[in-house]
């Protein structure tokens, strides 16, 4: 366990998706911005409001009774990697452990948002959740006093497949991960995935609040021209689980590389490895099925060199719409996005 900063909590676990899928929910990474909040079940309820038929008001009981389903999901935290960014950037130092798969367990956001019923303007939808704080950043300009965190999806998504979450793992969600409710928006960065959620408001315009829009945004090109947006689906990406960075290990044996493989809104379809730095690349052996928004797990068997020397490793995805990673990290997504293959160095002797 890494504690990455403690008031607000940020916590990172080994990345270790080796035998199974899904990650244990006490190694699953924490990141909060602000002091966690405190949620009296009695008192809390989950308002609707904006650009609907009503403002409604569900208690824990109503959304229960709701139906419910499951989803298998990879949440990934935007700044996963940064550790591997050259030069240093400034934010939360996420080596390769800022990203879980879990099991999800709730109400459709759909069958909330028709209990409230959508006016025909309605294209965005605004969570809110309980945690508020004054913002910090070294990087960015920040607003003065303090703000809640709030994240938009548009419409389309949010009716799609997104899931308004009160388990992990088959059990309550826990304060860490935002009990007694979450989103989780799968295919998408972690950011949207508000916990401690208690406002959804219904827009009929693009939200700019501090998280969507100087927070959590990346340059994209139109025409060759820079444009802002908010950061969105995950970008394809591959992680090593083992070997980890300088481990040692003998010359002239089999070794298992092992890893795990996800992307946004799209199924992994290949895993490449390359043992020499990228000059030669070779195909990993799936271990698991691939499952919509939830990593995939792969593995390599390598015969190592005979001779002593430093290697590095690299992992290459590919997803069924042909997206893959970049050997370089993309300069337009700053210090968020990092899913070019990372480089694993390790000791052969
Ligand atoms: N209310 C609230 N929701 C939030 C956050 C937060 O600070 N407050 N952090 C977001 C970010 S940046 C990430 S990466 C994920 C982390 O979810 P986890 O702590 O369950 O892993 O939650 C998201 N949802
Ligand atoms: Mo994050």
């Amino acid at each position: 366990m890494i504690i990455l900063s403690k008031d607000p909590e940020v916590i990172e676990f080994g990345f270790d998706p080796i035998e199974a899928t899904i990650t244990p929910t006490e190694h699953f990474y924490v990141r909060d911005h602000f002091e966690r909040p405190e949620i009296d079940l009695e008192t809390w309820r989950l308002q609707v409001q904006g650009c609907v038929a009503a403002t409604i008001e569900l208690s824990y009981n109503d959304l229960v009774s709701l139906p419910s389903k499951r989803l298998p999901a990879t949440l990934e935290c935007a700044g996963n990697g940064r550790k591997f960014l050259v030069p240093p950037s400034k934010g939360v130092q996420w080596h390769l452990g800022g990203a879980g798969t879990a099991d999800w367990f709730g109400v459709p956001l759909s069958e909330v948002l028709n209990r409230a019923g959508l006016n025909t303007n309605a294209s965005e939808i605004i969570f809110q959740g309980a945690d508020r704080g004054e913002a910090i950043a070294e990087d960015k300009p920040t607003p003065a006093g303090e703000i809640h965190f709030e994240r938009s999806i548009p419409i389309t998504k949010a009716m799609k497949d997104v899931l308004l979450a009160y388990k992990i793992n088959g059990e309550d969600l826990t304060p860490a991960h935002g009990f007694p409710l979450r989103v989780i928006v799968p295919g998408w960065y972690a950011m949207s995935s508000v916990k401690w959620l208690n406002k959804i408001v219904v827009s009929d315009r693009p939200f700019t609040g501090y998280f969507q829009t100087v927070d959590y945004s990346y340059w994209t090109r139109e025409s060759g021209q820079p444009v802002r947006v908010p950061i969105s689906t995950l970008q394809v990406k591959s992680a090593i689980a083992r070997p980890h960075p300088a481990e040692v290990i003998p010359c002239d044996t089999e070794y298992a590389i092992h890893g795990a493989a996800w992307s946004g809104e799209a199924m992994i379809k290949q895993v490449e490895v390359s043992t020499d730095s990228g000059a030669t690349w070779s195909n990993a052996a799936f271990q698991s099925d691939p499952v919509l928004n939830a990593w995939r797990l792969w593995s390599f068997n390598w015969r190592t060199p005979q001779a002593p020397q430093e290697v590095t490793l690299l992992a290459r995805a590919t997803d069924e719409r042909g997206n893959t990673q970049p050997l370089q990290h993309n300069q337009d997504y700053d210090d968020y996005m990092i899913h070019f293959c990372l480089p694993i160095e390790v000791i052969v002797q």
